[in-house]
């Protein structure tokens, strides 16, 4: 058995307390490791170490701070092997895709904020010969980083590269289904040199360390990816503790299909952009709504695609669809599917539980499913299901698919799929989400301001605005008159 440790102050410690919780392999509903059940005590040392680090690294010359985060980029791509596998078994997502997306990217992250920094700066603004302003941008101090379970080392590492790259110190927690490519990037981060205290990971339970690391006075700025409910929670207590914040929550995106877009390209793109990651991204597009002349033909070949998936073992390089998460999801992904029958939505693939053979038999697999008759306002339509399980529903008129997509209470990504530039330029201003792709799915620069509108969170991550975000601006105005 694997126990996993946190880090504090540069050093792979057990909690305080002793106690450690189960961690399971979803593709075979096994324990396989143990992780510290950790508590307040863990956090504050955690705060103590990042306070004590922060005047040194926020002074260390960015360069320096640079080369140390370029090092630790170059050993996530050295580990990719390593560090896929360990995603792939802790969260059940197929190795192939833990090595082309999750592991690159999280290098991606570390590398891109590493070389940022070099580049970051800030306003000064002339009064006309009487006077100059400039600002200085300072780091925050201590912050705190929650990240969630789908994309672990990758969501994490979005987190933490901006905040240490602009010179602030981090008491970040993982999330406690999916813990063990952080445990193993602690390990990277001692190999790289990063100073103690400057990252500390503190692993356990959301409503203990989560709570403890947002409810801590010390600790002025969070930034937080995870559930809209837990993203409420978080705000409820640092909201009148005036911390900073950043929420990434969940989304219900629409993808939009007009009847003269490339068809094949929509249905393939469509195949993705529903079912990655068995459709546990809050980018997924999970109500699709295609305009009705190609309503049949668009049904007819996504069905087709979506039967030839294979859901099977994350490390069968045949394997399309591995393991949701948890038991616990993937029996709210079925419930989910039972609440979609009784609203009237008729199953036209999948809908069911995978039970496979061997090993894999107490596995959480669920068949992708597509579900059609539904009205744009159901439950089913609006509540966030988070697994592999889309709508798809046909319109007749711009007008009428604005109304649909923007009927939810979240405002995260959108999809559009037109060869009419001017419609799609149209369209794409009036859709209330923060994020549109146009003829695409999830191409990411990671320059752009990433986030969502309404319940799908607060602030922007990515480029610049995550380096904003972890910084203090500073005023000071000379007169020179
Ligand atoms: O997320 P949680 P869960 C959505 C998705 C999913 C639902 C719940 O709909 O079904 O959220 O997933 C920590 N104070 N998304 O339960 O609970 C927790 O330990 C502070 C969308 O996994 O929000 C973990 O580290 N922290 C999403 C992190 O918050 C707390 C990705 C996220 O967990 C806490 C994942 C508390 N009181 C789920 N309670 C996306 N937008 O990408 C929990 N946490």
């Amino acid at each position: 058995m694997i126990y996993l440790e946190n880090y504090i102050d540069g050093e792979l410690q057990p909690p305080i307390n002793g106690r450690f919780l189960d961690n399971y392999n979803p593709s075979k509903g096994v324990v396989y490791s143990q992780i510290p059940d950790s508590d307040k005590a863990d956090v504050q040392a955690a705060v103590v170490a990042a306070k004590s680090a922060f005047k040194s690294w926020s002074e260390k010359p960015k360069e320096e701070r640079s080369k140390i985060l370029v090092r630790l980029a170059d050993l996530i791509a050295e580990n990719l092997e390593s560090l896929a596998a360990a995603e792939s078994i802790d969260n059940g997502k197929p190795l192939s895709l833990a090595k082309k997306v999750d592991i690159p990217r999280a290098a991606s992250n570390i590398g891109f904020y590493a070389t940022a920094i070099l580049h970051y700066a800030s306003e000064s603004h002339s009064m006309e010969g009487a006077g100059i302003n400039y600002t200085l941008r300072k780091p925050i101090g201590v912050v705190g980083c929650i990240s969630p379970w789908n994309l672990p080392l990758y969501l994490f590492t979005w987190k933490i590269a901006p905040a240490i790259a602009a010179g602030n110190c981090v008491v970040a927690k993982p999330s406690e289904i999916t813990p063990m490519t952080a445990y193993l990037f602690s390990k990277l981060c001692l190999q790289a040199g990063l100073p103690p205290g400057v990252l500390n990971i503190v692993h356990g339970l959301g409503p203990k360390v989560g709570a403890a690391i947002t409810e801590h006075p010390e600790i002025t700025a969070i930034s937080f990816t995870g559930g809209t409910q837990t993203g409420a929670t978080i705000a409820k207590v640092a909201a009148p503790m005036f911390k900073k914040l950043s929420l990434e929550l969940g989304g219900k995106n629409p993808n939009i299909i007009f009847a003269d877009c490339d068809l094949d390209k929509a249905i393939s793109t469509s195949v993705h952009s529903s079912f990655a990651n068995q459709g546990q991204i809050c980018l997924c597009g999970s109500r699709i709504f295609v305009e009705e002349p190609i309503y049949e033909a668009f049904k007819k070949g996504f069905v087709e695609k979506i039967k030839q998936l294979k859901i099977g073992d994350p490390f069968d390089p045949k394997t399309n669809q591995g393991a949701v998460v948890s038991e616990d999801h993937m029996k709210k992904v079925l419930a989910c599917i039972d609440l979609a029958k009784e609203e009237g939505g008729t199953i036209i693939a999948g809908g069911n539980r995978v039970v496979l053979e061997g090993d894999l038999a107490d596995g959480y697999y669920i068949e992708p499913t597509i579900i059609e008759g539904l009205p744009f306002d159901c439950r089913t339509n609006q509540e966030e299901i988070f697994g592999p399980v889309v709508t798809i529903a046909p319109f007749k008129t711009e007008e009428e698919v604005i109304k649909y997509a923007n009927s939810t209470l979240y405002g995260l990504a959108s999809c559009i799929w037109t060869e009419n530039l001017t419609k799609a330029h149209r369209l794409a201003a009036s859709l209330e989400t923060g994020i549109v792709w146009i003829n695409c799915w999830l191409v990411r620069d990671l320059r752009t301001p990433f986030g969502g509108v309404k319940n799908s969170g607060v602030g922007r991550e990515g480029g610049f605005e995550a380096l904003h975000f972890f910084t203090e601006p500073q005023n000071i105005c000379v007169k020179i008159q």
